[in-house]
């Protein structure tokens, strides 16, 4: 078992007040975030005050958590939240393999008990062109590589779902649009840097509530900046590699999904353009900001690469 540091651990009754807090202020927090206000209960958290904009307005919890794509629990928008309610997700460990110091198995209680869980309100952008504002609750994920220690030449992490077909039903259906079956379990992968970047969380919850299954419960990956099939849903394994793992999607289809997917409103997906997205709840669509809004943030983890090739 893997023992998180002094140096992680913090006020766990801290937590519950502001989770409390969180939790008796949701509709006081949609009214205060579309006036505008948008970091008014997250003055220590810089990263959201620099990357929201007033346009910005949280999507609803209705919204967030029944149009989903989860694959596992079918394709339709509305399957993960209807195929869903057999998925257990409690209790949950991950393993740690690969190039660490300390490989072995770390209990979701174990984490929440021992890491702060900080709010981030970020917008998702869907590669098929939609987006969603959504505040979730988690922890940077460089918490965890700080504490498992990867070894010097561990230049990705891959990321890997919970392979249970008796729970989760697409994971035993025919997919006719892929010629068989996705390949199980969903994996996805980041570079070292982009894994280590602040704003690269692990989240455990949204609006104040745990994670529901649709959403990826118990725990997920946000990485805000990329297409939303990056955030790899309900992880069990964090595998450290030294070469750019395999990533379900550029598997499928390697000339429409890259490794990177960036989002970008210049490099178009084979069959449509990313120039626009439409915000779900929105009529109109909007134009779809580089690196999702984030650039000032991260473009420098790319500052020497060619993103039409690197797409
Ligand atoms: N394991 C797994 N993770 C996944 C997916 C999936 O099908 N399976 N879909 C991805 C896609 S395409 C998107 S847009 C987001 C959607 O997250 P949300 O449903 O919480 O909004 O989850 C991503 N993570
Ligand atoms: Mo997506």
């Amino acid at each position: 078992m893997i023992k998180i540091l002094p140096s992680e651990i913090t006020n766990r009754k801290d937590y519950m007040k502001r989770r409390n807090f969180i939790k008796g202020g949701l509709a006081s927090m949609a009214m205060t975030l579309s006036s505008g206000a948008l970091a008014f209960h997250n003055k220590d958290n810089l990263i959201n005050k620099s990357t929201l904009d007033l346009n910005d307005k949280l999507n609803s919890y209705y919204e967030i958590t029944n149009y989903n794509n989860y694959y596992e629990f079918g394709m339709g928008k509305s399957d993960p939240a209807t195929n869903s309610g057999e998925f257990n997700p409690r209790p949950w460990s991950i393993k740690i393999e690969g190039l660490v110091h300390k490989p072995g198995t770390i209990d979701l209680e174990h984490i929440l008990s021992n890491i702060t869980i900080e709010d981030r309100i970020y917008r998702l952008r869907c590669v098929e062109g939609w987006s969603m504002v959504i505040p979730w609750q988690g922890f940077s994920l460089s918490k965890i590589i700080d504490i498992v220690q990867p070894y010097a030449d561990a230049n990705y992490i891959q990321f890997e779902t919970v392979y249970r077909p008796d729970e989760m039903p697409g994971q035993k259906r025919l997919f006719n649009e892929f010629r068989g079956v996705l390949p199980w379990p969903y994996l996805e992968g980041l570079r070292m840097d982009e894994a280590m970047h602040p704003l690269t969380i692990l989240s455990t919850g949204l609006y104040g509530h745990d994670l529901l299954n649709q959403n990826g419960a118990p725990i997920r990956l946000v990485v805000p900046w990329k297409y939303g099939f990056k955030s790899i849903k309900s992880i069990v394994t964090i595998r450290f590699v030294a070469k750019e793992p395999i990533t379900t999607w550029s598997k499928v289809n390697p000339r429409e999904y890259g490794f990177y997917s960036n989002v970008n409103p210049n490099v178009d997906h084979p069959r449509w353009s990313q120039a626009t997205e439409r915000r779900i709840g929105e009529f109109k669509r909007r134009e779809t900001l580089m690196f999702n809004g984030y650039e000032d943030e991260v473009s420098d983890l790319y500052k020497n690469m060619d993103l039409i090739k690197y797409y």
